[in-house]
């Protein structure tokens, strides 16, 4: 089933390597002249264009942007147990490891009577966005959500997409998963809309202002991912997310079984989902591919997640040795990399770029979609190269604060003079020695 990639005896060069793996072509660019003049008419039609396009895009057109606290509250309250055992399990394990990146402020001090001390501070008002298209995405308010409050943003909207089959509400489980945080401001609007709304506010249908974000984070399609692209800068943005992937470096130790069925469980997202199997050993990509004949029949998103793994952005590639496979999944930087080896630990420590990555037989990236307690918004296409997931780090800023007593300025001044005026600057050197001529 899967386009097979045989790197057996040659080891290409990082640059050969990229243009050979399979990946998943986005053009975002392309989009932009449709997104475009959607985000001109929300800044400056507001809430009315918003209402208006979404009744176009979504079939339905809410009463207001801004859902009723009480919604929250119902959702909440109707929410099947076993789900709101579940989300509060994977609550407070995303919490336990987000608490660990929370960050303290540093003082250095650089000269006697000189420091530079780092402050932490949060971005005020975050946007953050669930997607509710094939799926709907309650884990992702929680992976939205649980860093920027462990970060101390002291304002935060959750916006997910209006549905008609929900009164122009929002999902309710989103509703519920934004109750159980503590979220009290739901938008129902989605895609760019939603950005360019969090970029501009406006005011609402009952004349209530809705107000704009510093930052919008969180996954969404190609569309949402345009606005974003659009109005940086208007807003701070995480990254730009692509189609889901996942990577399995494995050995002939692998379970073809398990293998397969993660393999799946990714490319179970997007027709564009990417699933990609890096072996050493050609009788388990043999046996994976047997599998996945087997399982996909069975799976009830098949047309999909056949469409997914078929794709040119799916497949396996084989390499000679494990190091190669280092290599190549290194190049990759897959969203998830999975490592399905003996020694697994040992090897996923060799691995240099991945947005996440599950280790040995009994982590699989479905655990870290909802309760391993890691985040599951993740670099894609690659930014895992040099980029990492959602992180409390995410919504935070760090401020040098800068404080010089007069000796401590006076002792380094001829350097601030002697580099001043080899930028020919001059002005800059006598901003300094100003202080010390009467
Ligand atoms: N695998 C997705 C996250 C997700 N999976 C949400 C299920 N629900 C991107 O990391
Ligand atoms: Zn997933």
């Amino acid at each position: 089933m899967l386009n097979r990639i045989d790197l057996r005896g040659r080891v290409p060069s990082p640059a050969e390597l990229r243009a050979a793996l399979p990946r998943a072509e986005v053009d975002v660019d392309a989009v932009l002249h449709h997104v475009r003049p959607l985000v001109d008419d929300v800044r400056t039609r507001g809430v009315d264009a918003v209402l208006e396009h979404t009744e176009r895009f979504d079939g339905v057109r809410p009463a207001a942007v801004r859902v009723p606290v009480a919604e929250l509250e119902r959702a909440l309250a109707e929410l099947d147990p076993a789900v709101r055992a579940a989300l509060e399990e994977s609550i407070a394990r995303a919490r336990a490891v987000h608490a660990d990146q929370r960050r303290t402020d540093t003082t250095t001090r650089v000269a006697p009577g000189g420091t530079v001390t780092e402050r932490w501070v949060p971005v005020r008002r975050v946007g953050l966005y669930a997607p509710g298209g094939l799926a709907v995405y309650p884990s992702s308010v929680v992976m939205n959500v649980v860093p920027a409050q462990l970060a101390g943003v002291e304002s935060l909207v959750v916006c997910s997409p209006p549905q008609a089959d929900f009164g122009g509400l929002p999902h309710p489980a989103v509703l519920a998963a934004a109750a159980l945080l503590g979220v009290t401001e739901v938008w129902a609007v989605g895609g760019a809309l939603a950005v360019a709304l969090l970029a501009y506010g406006g005011t609402d249908t009952d004349g209530s202002g809705l107000e704009p974000a510093d930052m919008v984070t969180g996954p969404g399609n190609v569309y949402l991912t345009a606005a974003k692209r659009l109005l940086r800068g208007v807003i701070g943005i995480d990254a730009e997310a692509g189609p889901t992937e996942i990577a399995v470096l494995a050995d002939d130790t692998a379970d073809p079984v398990h293998v397969a069925a993660d393999l799946i469980s990714q490319a179970e997202h997007d027709t564009l989902a990417a699933s990609v199997l890096v072996t050493t050993s050609e009788e388990l990509a043999d046996a994976v591919d047997r599998e996945l004949e087997r399982q996909v029949g069975a799976t009830k998103h098949h047309e999909r997640v056949r469409t997914a793994l078929t794709g040119p952005q799916s497949g396996v590639v084989l390499v000679s040795t494990l190091d190669d496979g280092l290599r190549v999944v290194d190049v990759y930087a897959a969203e998830h990399l999975e490592v399905q080896t003996a020694d697994a630990r040992e090897v996923a420590a060799r691995v240099r770029a991945a947005g996440a990555i599950f280790v040995g037989a009994h982590s699989p990236v479905s655990l870290g979609d909802y309760c391993a307690g890691s985040n599951h918004v993740l670099p894609t296409g690659g930014c895992a190269r040099h980029s990492s997931g959602l992180s409390v780090q995410t919504f935070l800023r760090g401020i040098h604060v800068v404080d010089y007593s007069e000796d401590a300025l006076r002792s380094v001044a001829h350097h601030v003079v002697a580099l001043a005026e080899a930028e020919d600057l001059p002005a800059h050197g006598q901003a300094v020695t100003a202080r010390f001529r009467r």
